[in-house]
């Protein structure tokens, strides 16, 4: 009797959840209602079967109890019965089954009038591209990718040099018009996916994938990488904003053509010498930082790292929140640097700057720091010398104090909690795992052991 009222109990409480959970479908920011259509249906088939089911075992638990001298009948065969439940059981499998192979020919038939843009994913970011004024995408190769090409775009291929590059973890996407989103994987498996628009498809390296959607509502949705892809997986965020038509194009028209990037000022030293004197009040005149003044050495930095910093202070990605007075300092002498070319020309001279290990400062458990330092080698190499790939700086012979300030402004949300600061917020998630200053110094106190291998002291080694 027990039984039969947990098994009653059980099928009253799933109904219950099932109805009043708040954990159900997002709305729906898509075309994609039949998607939905066809989990609802595979819900009122699974649930109608779950519950008469239990409530048949629990009657037969009550009805047939044991009773003193009471007998079972023996029918090991009922030919009409079986015919009915496997008709029944027929109609159900193919409720559950059928619609889903039509929404599936609609998912793989992409709109004659769709527009096309590319997602790419590597570890652990997402990269995007429009196919410009032509209307078609370059072709692309993994042999033309470099720091200056990210994407691999044929420079010969006419179709590549309009193409709209979005180096940002956030794709706009105009309302009401179906689109395609072409894959690509620079590395493993990812998977796009956005839960509110139901449609999600794997990255895959080596071939284009691809799925189509026309999202139906304006609003900011989140970019969900759903393939498991390493170590940082759950930091593989981005955005997907739905904009007016309007309002799609003037953000379209600000990010750069592959032309644009290609014809982007190279850095001149020269020129990047005088923009540096006022650096140098800070940061010293060879770039070794100035622990006085909280300005952190530059020199042997990586040039992409130093650009995108000098762009996220312009942008006021970094050093805009109150409380991150050294950031608001260096935000403010980024003005000195009036546009692209100027900020190329100062990095350009940083990197001429003899690169001297910084001396250290922070002691710690450097045995127990190498434990911590494992997660943080997948990104910042195994030498601490930074991975252009995953866009990790590097940090051996770099200023030890300002590393350890930096995973404390991380920690405390005062750097990469800005929404467009895709790979500050990636670093913030990972300094979450060095649980107290102890853990901060200790790592850091490791990455001072570490041997210093730019390829600048490698040469002077050699000579
Ligand atoms: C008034 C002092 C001051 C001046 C002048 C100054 N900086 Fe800075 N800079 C700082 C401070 C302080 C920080 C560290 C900010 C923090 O702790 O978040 C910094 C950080 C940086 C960073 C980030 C480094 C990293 O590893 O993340 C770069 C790049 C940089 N400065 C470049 C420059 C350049 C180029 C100039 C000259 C145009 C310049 N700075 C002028 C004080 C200064
Ligand atoms: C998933 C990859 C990833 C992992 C793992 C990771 N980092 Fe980072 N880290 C980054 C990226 C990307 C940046 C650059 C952020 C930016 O551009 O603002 C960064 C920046 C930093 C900075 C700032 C450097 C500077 O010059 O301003 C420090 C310090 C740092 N990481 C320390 C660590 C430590 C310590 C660990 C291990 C506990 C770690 N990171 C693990 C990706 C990672
Ligand atoms: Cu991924």
């Amino acid at each position: 009797m027990a039984i039969a009222i947990a098994v009653i109990l059980l099928v009253i409480g799933s109904l219950l959840f099932h109805f009043l959970s708040p954990w159900y479908f997002t709305p729906l920011a898509s075309n994609w209602d039949t998607i939905d259509l066809t989990v609802d249906i595979t819900f009122w088939v699974t649930g109608v079967v779950f519950v008469l089911v239990n409530l048949f075992l629990a009657y037969c638990v009550i009805r047939y109890r044991h009773k003193k001298g009471l007998k079972a009948d023996y029918e090991p065969e009922n030919k009409k019965l079986e015919w009915w439940l496997t008709g029944i059981t027929t109609v159900g499998v193919v409720a559950m089954l059928a619609p889903g192979l039509v929404v599936w020919a609609d998912f793989v038939t992409v709109p004659e009038d769709a527009d096309e843009f590319e997602a790419v994913g590597q570890q652990w970011n997402w990269t995007f591209r429009f196919p410009g004024e032509d209307g078609v995408l370059g072709t692309t190769a993994v042999r033309f990718m470099s720091t200056e090409n990210p994407f691999g775009i044929d420079p010969d291929d006419e179709n590549g040099q309009d193409d709209v590059l979005i180096f940002d973890n956030e794709v706009h996407l105009p309302i009401n018009r179906p689109v395609k989103a072409l894959l690509r994987s620079k590395d493993v498996l990812h998977d796009f996916a956005v839960p509110q628009f139901r449609v999600k498809m794997d990255l895959v390296p080596g071939l284009v994938t691809y799925q189509w959607f026309t999202p139906t509502r304006t609003g900011n949705f989140d970019l969900l990488c759903e393939e498991l892809c390493g170590l940082a997986h759950h930091t593989m965020r981005g955005n997907v904003v739905v904009d007016e038509q309007a309002d799609f194009e003037t953000w379209l028209a600000g990010h750069p053509t592959f032309a644009d990037t290609q014809a982007e000022p190279a850095g001149d030293a020269t020129v990047g010498q005088a923009l540096y004197a006022p650096c140098a009040a800070c940061h010293g005149m060879q770039g070794e930082g100035n622990p006085a003044l909280n300005a952190p050495k530059l020199s042997g930095q990586e040039d992409w790292y130093l650009k995108r910093q000098l762009h996220n202070y312009k942008k006021g990605r970094r050093g805009a929140d109150p409380a991150d007075t050294n950031g608001m300092q260096m935000a403010a002498m980024v003005n000195t640097l009036p546009d692209t070319a100027a900020l190329n020309s100062v990095v350009a001279y940083i990197q001429t700057l003899p690169d001297e290990p910084a001396p250290t400062t922070i002691t710690g458990d450097a045995e127990r720091g190498k434990d911590l330092y494992t997660t943080c080698a997948a990104c910042h190499g195994r030498d601490g010398m930074g991975i252009w790939s995953v866009s990790a700086p590097r940090q051996a012979g770099m200023s030890d104090w300002y590393l350890a300030n930096q995973l404390r402004n991380f920690k405390a949300g005062i750097r990469g909690a800005h929404p467009q600061d895709g790979f500050g917020e990636q670093m913030a998630s990972m300094a979450m795992m060095l649980l107290n200053d102890q853990a901060i110094d200790d790592v850091v106190a490791y990455i001072n052991t570490l041997p210093v291998t730019s390829p600048q002291q490698v040469a002077n080694l050699e000579q």
